[in-house]
């Protein structure tokens, strides 16, 4: 599947950690884990793209890591944050996301998509850890992706983004409320992907022979496109 150039959340090519400021589109990709003490992760510190990817690519988001005991691991982006505040993003004319992926480990990992429902009141969000059992927040509705050696494209259906159901305050996914990506490694895995060409696809872009240009798709086939002027100004 081709994303629309004005769909592409991330493809690295420009080597820092910064989105590509479309759409409304604006924030940065950051690493985190948790506190272990023998915990590594590459790159450390900041976060910046490696010289990866599939086909003609120069760079892409590389991460490795190892020694999470606690909680884990992962790594992230903010749809809408300047810098100061986080805030949401609505992907209501979208379908899902889709990114190209491989890894040398056979990583497993959980690719979440945070929404103001679970990302806590200090960091944007409205989510209010009340401390009793399963009221934890930050469990951002995904879906568990494996990852080969070979690069492939991988796709996550909103339709199919559920809750982690084995902890936590449970939401079911609301588009209109996206505040980022996350890509969530488990506590005690060795873990290392490479990640690219992130980008969200419309029902068009899913229909074969879909271009993935601006009004693209195909002129055989119903065209259902809602084509606004996309999005706020
Ligand atoms: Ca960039
Ligand atoms: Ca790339």
């Amino acid at each position: 599947m081709n994303i629309a150039v004005e769909n592409m959340v991330d493809d690295f090519e420009d080597g820092d950690a910064s989105i590509p400021e479309t759409k409304g589109r604006v924030g940065a990709w950051y690493a985190y884990g948790d506190d272990s003490k023998d915990a590594t992760m590459t790159p450390a510190g900041d976060f910046m793209p490696s010289d990866c990817g599939p086909g003609s690519s120069a760079y892409c988001a590389k991460f490795s890591g190892s020694g999470f005991a606690d909680w884990g691991a992962g790594l992230g982006m903010d749809f809408d944050n300047p810098g100061n505040k986080k805030k949401t993003y609505d992907l209501g004319e979208f379908k899902g996301i889709a990114f190209w992926g491989r890894s040398d480990k056979s990583t497993v990992f959980r690719f979440v998509i945070p929404t103001s429902d679970v990302v806590p009141v200090a960091d944007g969000g409205s989510c209010v850890d009340s401390g009793e059992a399963d009221q934890e927040c930050k469990n951002g509705a995904g879906q568990s992706i494996v990852l080969t050696k070979e690069w492939a494209q991988y796709t996550v259906p909103f339709a199919d983004a559920i809750p982690d159901e084995t902890w936590g305050q449970q939401f079911s996914f609301d588009t209109a409320k996206a505040m980022g990506i996350q890509l969530q490694f488990s506590a005690g895995m060795d873990f290392e992907v490479e990640i690219d060409e992130i980008g969200l696809y419309r029902a068009a872009d899913l229909e074969p022979g879909a271009t993935g240009g601006a009004g693209g798709g195909t002129d055989d086939s119903t065209d259902d496109s809602t084509d606004t002027g996309a999005g706020t100004e």
